[in-house]
């Protein structure tokens, strides 16, 4: 058994990055992946052992979206209830680049037709500004249900492994065939992604240990601002950045209640600490510390699939915050304001 995935949405949005970056493409020899170009219907169709990927690149130029929807229906949503296995459309991801700050109603004709096979997968995660990325979410949310937006970057390859986890299950409801057939479909397929997944893993983690790092940096700079100490908006706010970042990182698209309860696990830290502290160098110590914690409480929640308790994530908290100090934020803190920003990105702060 195979399953069928159709990869849809507008010309650049990362439809065939995000083929390549599930099938390695551009890594395993040619042997490993079998393309078959059906010019017929103007699909590029990837093959692997467990999937056909069908890359619905057909849009044309001079084409207007309603062609192309009807393209599509024309050719494959027929196949979303089809009742032969080869013809099947096990589940659809619609591709958005999450650097358009709204939803179009192409997009949402599109997302209309589509039955509930459908992933809306939000592409090029790294690049988005905050602002942008948060009204196409709340426009999402009015259509398709937030356990089916995930977000990922084809670069840096993050969020991948929670699409394919999300599409398996979609795929396993509706495949047809025996309780045994399934199992060893679902086996097939955990051994073709395993040392992919592997690999995702490190890289995710090392991206948001790096978020986190880039997220208490700007905590050590902005605690040093001469502010009222009753004001600790822009901390506030750059803190809720780097979780939402982080959510990211791990295919979540978070909402503020989210960000509010990951937040809360410093227990008004920032307030108290930075209150009883009149050393500007120890402010920064602080600001950074205590970012640096809710970066890892948020990091481990995100991990466990967002199912840690509020006293794990506070313990989290405290682990994180006590390791922090071993870094000497008020040396980067200086690098920061003598050098450029960017700087800091480079710097190795073990
Ligand atoms: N930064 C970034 N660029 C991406 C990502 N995915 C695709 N791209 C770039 O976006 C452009 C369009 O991607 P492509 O996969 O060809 O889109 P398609 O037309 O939907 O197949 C290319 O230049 C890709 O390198 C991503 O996740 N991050
Ligand atoms: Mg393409």
């Amino acid at each position: 058994m195979k399953a069928n995935i159709l990869v849809c949405g507008k010309i650049g949005a990362g439809k065939t990055s995000l083929i390549k970056a599930v099938t390695q493409l551009d890594t395993v020899p040619d042997s490993a992946i079998i393309v078959n170009r059906l010019k017929t219907d103007g699909f590029d169709i990837y093959e692997t052992d467990i999937a056909n990927f069908i890359d619905a690149d057909g849009m044309e130029s001079g084409q207007t979206i309603n062609d192309y929807i009807e393209f599509i229906k024309e050719k494959m949503i027929n196949r979303l209830n089809n009742a032969s296995v080869e013809n099947l459309i096990h589940n659809v991801w619609f591709c958005i680049d999450s650097s358009d700050e709204q939803i179009q109603s192409s997009d949402v004709n599109f997302l209309k037709v589509l039955d509930d096979k459908v992933l809306v997968v939000l592409t090029k995660y790294e690049k988005m500004q905050k602002n942008q990325f948060d009204n196409l979410v709340k426009d999402l949310e009015e259509l398709i249900s937030q356990e089916r937006i995930i977000v990922v970057s084809n670069v840096k390859k993050t969020g991948l492994e929670k699409l394919l986890d999300k599409a398996l299950h979609l795929i396993e409801q509706c495949m047809n065939g025996s309780k045994e057939e399934i199992q060893s479909f679902t086996n097939c397929w955990d051994n073709y992604y395993s040392k992919m997944i592997n690999r995702w893993k490190e890289k995710t983690n090392a991206e948001a240990d790096e978020c986190i790092k880039w997220g208490a940096c700007r905590a050590a700079t902005i605690a040093i601002v001469p502010l009222p100490l009753a004001d600790l908006g822009p901390l506030i706010v750059n803190e809720a950045y780097m979780i939402h970042k982080l959510a990211g990182i791990y295919g979540y698209a978070a909402d503020k209640s989210i960000i509010a309860m990951l937040g809360g696990v410093a227990g008004g830290s920032f307030a108290g600490k930075l209150l009883a502290s009149f050393l500007p160098g120890l402010k920064s110590a602080i600001a950074a510390g205590v970012t640096y914690g809710v970066g890892k409480a948020a990091k481990a929640y995100f991990e466990s699939d967002m199912s840690l308790d509020i006293n794990m994530l506070k313990e989290k908290f405290k682990l994180g915050e006590k390791e922090s100090k071993t870094t000497d934020w008020e040396k980067i803190r200086l690098l920061i304001k003598n050098y450029s920003k960017a700087a800091v990105e480079l710097i190795n702060f073990e």
